[in-house]
């Protein structure tokens, strides 16, 4: 799912990849690329208006993280506006506080009430419910038909109805007072759909709304039919008061704007998305984790989250302040390099780095990790003297390192060659435009450990 758009929405960043800085001119003719895929995805234009309106206030505002190239930020911003969108958090199905909790299923003709019904029962009996479902679409027998079918291949409970119960009403009553005799804690009530939304079948709705007092009316769009879904839940929110979507065949080539719109139009959230014929072919609808499939672009997503959670501000002018300071010791240097290590591995996390300042030069630079591990080893087996102050570190001394680390002692005698070299050279480096710039960046000791 959302094939469509994300692949329309990589083109835009991949457009924007190598511009070394965000300007007006390149944010606004990639708010303009976006605005384009997300409209030929068929997300509603209300809500392209919203969400690119939004992406602009921010784009502008937001204070500038500089570990995080141009793509990223733009990436980040519409990321976390697609969630906005979304409904930021999962919302989960609702229960009545006195059982059966009666769920409504409801919606056009063909959009997989029933089939969703099979699937909210076989998910609520895997999650300790007891579903009873059953179907009051009394204008085609095969309607119910299907559902009988559907509880018995489930092995589900369903109430079938006496020979004499032909109403929606009585159906639905009778199924709710059999729930409470058999101990069933949720009813699914499968409603009658139409192929068009007419006055008839609303009345029928809206009385069983009345009589039941269901705490979900989950209205079920078929995600095929676009902005036709979100037209038609916006039209049963209004006379009804729906409490939730679920939007089904998501497993097809639907364009997934359904998705962003129906929210946004309806104010209600989606709860699940169906995604193939079977019984289990539901799941419960992640905001967070549609955006990102809406993005495509998962590796970016988790660095930005990586560098946001790692990158201590504090601690990095602290490290700032030491360095300009001459006060870099072996001690920050290991920290340093637990902290990148921190942040995964370093192939990877380079390929991703802004094109700036001192990282410009390490894209060709392949990193080993096994040696960080072994300098990490090398400091490690020194003395807190040791660490705070190098110029103590003797023949002898380096011998006892060498031999603590399992390194050679030429291995020693190179690492603190390269301290000694990288703190002079950071000396110079942070008085000029890395001492204010790069602030929250602390990433200098890369440059000389890749050396090494
Ligand atoms: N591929 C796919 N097909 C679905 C999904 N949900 C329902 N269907 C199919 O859509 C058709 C109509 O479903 P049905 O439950 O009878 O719709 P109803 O008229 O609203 O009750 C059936 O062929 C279902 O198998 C889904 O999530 N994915
Ligand atoms: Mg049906």
């Amino acid at each position: 799912m959302f094939e469509n758009l994300s692949d329309k929405l990589q083109r835009v960043f991949k457009n924007l990849r190598g511009e070394g800085k965000l300007s007006a001119a390149n944010m606004e003719q990639a708010l303009r690329e976006i605005r384009v895929a997300l409209l030929e995805a068929d997300v509603h234009f209300r809500v392209v208006k919203q969400l690119i309106e939004n992406i602009k206030e921010k784009a502008m505002g937001e204070e500038v993280l500089t570990a995080l190239s141009p793509t990223q930020q733009v990436v980040k911003i519409v990321n976390e506006e697609l969630v906005k969108i979304l409904g930021s958090h999962q919302s989960k199905l609702r229960f009545a506080n006195e059982p059966p909790s009666v769920i409504m299923i409801v919606g056009l003709q063909g959009s997989g009430k029933t089939t969703t019904t099979g699937k909210l029962a076989r998910w609520l009996s895997n999650n300790d419910h007891k579903p009873l479902m059953v179907s009051v679409d009394v204008y085609r027998p095969a309607a119910r038909d299907q559902l009988a079918v559907i509880a018995r291949d489930t092995r589900l409970p369903i109430y079938q109805g006496a020979p004499d119960e032909t109403k929606p009403i009585d159906l639905a009553r009778s199924a709710r007072r059999e729930a409470i005799q058999t101990g069933r804690d949720v009813v699914l009530v499968d409603t009658a759909g139409r192929l068009h939304i007419d006055e008839q079948l609303m009345v029928e709705l809206q009385e069983l709304k009345n009589l039941l007092s269901p705490v979900e009316i989950l209205f079920i769009a078929d995600a095929m039919t676009g902005q036709d879904a979100v037209k038609s839940a916006d039209e049963f929110h209004k006379r009804l008061g729906i409490t939730g979507v679920i939007l089904t065949k998501m497993d097809g080539d639907a364009r997934g704007g359904a998705a962003l719109s129906i929210r946004t139009v309806t104010g209600q959230p989606l709860k699940f998305v169906g995604i193939g014929e079977k019984f289990d072919a539901l799941e419960p609808f992640y905001p967070e984790r549609a955006a990102s499939r809406i993005l495509g672009m998962g590796d970016v997503l988790s660095f930005i989250e990586k560098v946001e959670q790692n990158i201590d501000q504090r601690k990095a002018e602290e490290m700032q302040r030491k360095l300009i300071d001459n006060e870099f010791t072996l001690e920050d240097f290991r920290d340093q390099l637990r902290q990148i290590r921190k942040l995964g591995p370093l192939d990877s996390i380079l390929g991703m780095m802004p094109n700036i300042g001192p990282i410009k030069n390490l894209k060709n630079v392949k990193v080993d990790e096994k040696e960080i591990t072994r300098i990490v080893a090398i400091i490690d087996s020194m003395t807190p003297r040791e660490r705070a102050n190098h110029m103590i570190i003797n023949g002898s001394r380096r011998r006892r390192i060498a031999r603590g680390s399992g390194a050679s002692v030429q291995e020693v005698n190179q690492l603190l060659k390269q301290y000694a070299q990288t703190r002079k050279m950071m000396k110079t480096f942070t008085g000029g435009f890395m001492g204010k710039k790069l602030g929250k960046m602390k990433l200098p000791s890369i440059e000389n450990l890749l050396k090494m």
